[in-house]
């Protein structure tokens, strides 16, 4: 019997969009079941319990929840191929932190830089901003921040640039030349058919958020 993997997901989640370019990446066949958050599934809350968010990750009837934590054991369960995490220890470690600091710093601001107006938006950009350059500074100039292939950190990292579009049209987010390296990073990345096949249409993103920034505005 093949494994039965199933994601319960939202289509414009990027810790969601995490869980499927690894699974991609790895060539595993997987159900992608879309919650409405407004009316969660009993399988949601089932498999779920303690947080009742999505993504959560359900490998033959058992949950992994957390984005990050469901990467890794994607890449531990599915080890023949595709690599994410590098198997040197100290590498690896350096690889969580990146990852880390991703998850805990960077997808915080963007969510300010969402949900807010004015002076506290200007704030999350800047700081957005000085956040993008430390991590230029660490890809140095590899092409990705895993080396030579898409590794941990460009998984948890990638799904924040398929807003970047729509962002720039709102926001005047960011400036293409000022971040060179990053904003090539993240168009080698979608150029990958595992990180594209995971991103939502373009113009799904924008029509979501002018509608959230039209009851924003209306709130
Ligand atoms: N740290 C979690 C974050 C998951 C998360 O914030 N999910 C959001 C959607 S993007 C959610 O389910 N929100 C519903 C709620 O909070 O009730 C992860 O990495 O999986």
């Amino acid at each position: 019997m093949g494994d039965e993997v199933i994601l319960l997901n939202l289509w414009l989640s990027p810790y969601g969009m995490r869980i499927r370019i690894a699974l991609e990446e790895k060539g595993i066949k997987y159900e992608n079941r879309e919650e409405d958050l407004s009316n969660k599934s009993p399988l949601l809350l089932q498999m779920n319990p303690v947080h009742k968010k999505i993504p959560v990750l359900i490998h033959n009837g058992k949950p992994i929840c957390e984005s990050l934590i469901a990467v890794e054991y994607i890449d531990e369960v599915w080890n023949d191929k595709s690599p994410l995490l590098p198997s040197d220890p100290y590498q690896r470690s350096q690889a969580r932190f990146w990852a880390n600091y991703v998850d805990t710093k960077i997808y915080e601001i963007a969510i300010k830089f969402w949900t807010t107006e004015g002076e506290e938006k200007e704030a999350a950009r800047q700081e957005f901003l000085e956040c993008l350059k430390l991590l230029e500074e660490q890809l140095g100039d590899e092409p990705y921040f895993g080396g030579e292939n898409l590794g941990f950190v460009d998984v948890a990292l990638v799904p924040l640039f398929c807003y970047f579009y729509t962002f720039n049209l709102y926001g005047n987010f960011i400036k293409e030349e000022q971040y060179p390296k990053i904003i090539a990073w993240a168009k080698r990345c979608t150029l990958k058919e595992s990180v594209s096949k995971s991103f939502p249409e373009e113009q799904k993103v924008k029509d979501h958020v002018s509608q959230k920034r039209k009851n924003l505005n209306k709130g």
